[in-house]
């Protein structure tokens, strides 16, 4: 007989059925026990009264992989108003070995070294699962979206020659007998395929060697990058980021809806039109509010982001604050100026309900330009950027683009405070396994 999901049971009322799944609970009363079925769809209520099938199941505990066999039948109090009865079940693997917590309560009660500890099976827990479906669709909605808006999406190498961000926090590796590192980010293959196709879109695994231990920093995450050609300025960067936090939101809701609604998830704010604030107006109005003179700071703390989100939401109505103009010499040397401001840049962060999820800007397009640009960073050998600088030098237009931090986003999202708790495996100064 062929297999079906938990949530097909109704369509099959009256009739032989087949399941196959985790044993996610067994409640085993004086004249009957029940066994809840786990598998991909939700849960299944099996109804077991013969004595033989009932000692079978006494000895298969919870996790272990069963196929189940018998009549749907309609049941008021079960999931989905149908219940299975007169069940015979045939185990799929040895009994499971104890589980460290209890999969089937509502939440996990463990703390978070023992869940990343145990992740391959507290992963199975109904909301944590339920936490990686809302991120799965957060991408396929930042794929969808830019897809839309004329963006191809590319695959750009992990192993490079050269640090894109900063030096400082670049993995090293032997690459046979040469130097080599870890991708900090997609940056300059994204830049050098504007030169190709415009708008290319990227999602894939960065890596930073995070020196310190924070509640939003890990040593290797997924970046949802995007870059695009003949812009006017980074204005035209944040009208496509908007558009695709949009497009992420909607189609969360749309093809997360169950999980958003297990895990009570409060979907942010965002108007139609995105609120911006220049770098300098915000820390002007940062100190203003605290009585803290703020406005010669590189950047904008943890803190100033946290009131800039509080701000957003009272004065705009919105989870999102985009904020352009940050001063140009600690930005990334690929960063535009912006002509109109001596010192600022015309690059920019988004901050999420407080908290950064978005770095980009307008970039350097001309050849001369980098050179300069290296130059002042004390950068005059330009062999590491040879392939990138080709691309400058055989033309390309005014460009930029954006990356967002993947476990940020679905972290914020869901209000949850570590961005460990998002991930499946996470990677940090102290783990690397499982
Ligand atoms: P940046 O380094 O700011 O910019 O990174 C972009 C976004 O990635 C996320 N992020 C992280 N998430 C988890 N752990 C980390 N260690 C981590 N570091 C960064 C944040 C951040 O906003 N090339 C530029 C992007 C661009 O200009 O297009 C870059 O990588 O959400």
């Amino acid at each position: 007989m062929q297999r079906i999901l938990s949530t097909h049971l109704p369509d099959f009322t009256g009739q032989p059925v087949r399941l196959a799944g985790w044993i996610h609970r067994r409640r085993l009363l004086k004249s009957v026990a029940f066994l809840i079925l786990r598998d991909a769809a939700g849960l299944a209520q099996v109804v077991v009264t013969d004595p033989a099938v009932r000692a079978q199941l006494e000895h298969l505990p919870e996790e272990t992989t069963v196929s189940v066999t018998g009549t749907a039948t309609a049941q008021p109090a079960a999931p989905g108003g149908v219940e299975v009865t007169g069940p015979t079940i045939m185990p799929l693997t040895d009994p499971a070995a104890p589980v460290p917590f209890d999969l089937y309560r509502p939440d996990l009660r463990a703390n978070l070294p023992t869940i990343l500890d145990h992740a391959p099976v507290a992963l199975r827990h109904p909301k944590l699962a339920a936490t990686h479906r809302i991120a799965a669709a957060a991408v396929a909605g930042f794929r969808k979206t830019l897809t839309t808006m004329g963006f191809v999406e590319i695959h750009t190498p992990k192993i490079v020659g050269t640090a894109t961000e900063s030096g400082a926090n670049v993995f090293a590796l032997d690459y046979f007998g040469r130097r080599a590192y870890l991708a900090q980010s997609p940056q300059l293959y994204k830049q050098i395929m504007v030169g190709v196709f415009e708008r290319v879109f990227e999602v894939g695994p960065v890596f930073r060697a995070e020196p310190s231990d924070t509640a939003r920093h890990l040593a290797a995450y997924t970046s949802l990058d995007a870059e695009l050609g003949f812009v006017d300025d980074h204005r035209d960067v944040i009208a496509a980021c908007h558009a695709t936090v949009a497009g992420m939101l909607a189609t969360v809701t749309e093809r997360a809806g169950p999980a958003v609604e297990l895990l009570d998830v409060r979907m942010p704010a965002l108007p139609a039109d995105p609120v911006i604030v220049h770098f300098a107006d915000a820390l002007n109005m940062i100190s203003a509010a605290t009585g803290r003179d703020v406005t010669g700071e590189p950047d904008l703390a943890p803190e100033h982001e946290r009131w800039l989100g509080e701000w957003a939401l009272r004065e705009h109505g919105s989870d999102f604050v985009f904020v352009e103009g940050y001063p140009t010499r600690h930005r990334a040397f690929y960063t535009h100026p912006d002509p109109a401001r001596p010192g600022c840049s015309r690059a920019i962060d988004l901050i999420f309900r407080g908290v950064e999820l978005v770095s980009g800007g307008q970039r350097l397009h001309r050849y001369g330009d980098y050179v300069a640009a290296l130059a002042e960073r004390g950068e005059t050998d330009l062999t590491p950027y040879a392939g990138y600088l080709d691309a400058m030098r055989y033309g390309m237009p005014p460009h930029g683009g954006f990356a967002f931090g993947l476990e940020r986003f679905v972290a914020r999202l869901l209000g949850v405070p570590n961005i460990r708790q998002v991930t499946l495996f996470p990677r940090d100064l102290h783990r690397l396994a499982p």
